[in-house]
């Protein structure tokens, strides 16, 4: 493609905005004629990782081969985007490094807001169905979620709008000669 890929990854919890922020973000980089590819729970856990759960096994099975396919996008020149929970530390690491070695700028993004505004927005009724007891090792209920110490950017959803999130990340990626 002649451009420079590179990974965006968005980690937070269910619920905190990550989908609804890379499809703006692609949005905008479409508009600055980048090649992206958005990597979410409808295209990967639906199709590549359908037979992956939720156990803290598969989760780990679930970030690495995200890890792998974002690796492979950016080798051709794609702006990948991530938007999975990626709730554990070390397995972002494992991303990271693999990106590295791979000399592809991997850039972490903290999606972040309170448990209590991810469960009072609880669009599926996920939260509602885990507090029951109804979902086990839900996020931020009953399993961990392990933010990073040393996030590349932070965006608040709970303060901050759509807009303003994909700009914090637009103004990041031009800070790292990305666009
Ligand atoms: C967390 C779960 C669970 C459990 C189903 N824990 O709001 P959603 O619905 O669309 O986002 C959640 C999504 C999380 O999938 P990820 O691939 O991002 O998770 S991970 O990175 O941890 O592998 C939620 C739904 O799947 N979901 N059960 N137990 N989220």
């Amino acid at each position: 493609l002649g451009q420079k890929g590179c990974t965006v990854w968005l980690t937070g919890l269910s619920g905190s905005g990550k989908s609804t922020i890379t499809v703006e973000l692609e949005k905008v980089l479409v508009m600055n004629s980048r090649v992206c590819y958005r990597l979410d729970g409808d295209n990967i856990r639906m199709g590549l990782n359908k037979n992956l759960g939720f156990s803290a096994d598969d989760r780990v099975e679930n970030i690495r081969r995200i890890g792998e396919v974002a690796k492979l996008f950016g080798d051709l020149g794609v702006i990948t985007t991530t938007a999975f929970i990626s709730p554990y530390a070390a397995d972002r690491e494992i991303c990271r490094k693999l990106h590295e070695d791979a000399k592809i700028p991997f850039f972490e993004v903290l999606v972040d807001c309170p448990l209590s505004v991810a469960e009072s927005r609880d669009p599926k009724g996920l939260y509602k169905k885990a507090r029951a007891g109804l979902i086990k090792n839900f996020t931020g209920i009953d399993d961990p979620y392990e933010a990073p110490a040393e996030p590349d950017v932070t965006v608040d959803t709970s303060k901050l709008s759509v807009e303003e999130c994909v700009g914090e990340i637009i103004s990041f990626l031009q800070s790292r000669d990305i666009l």
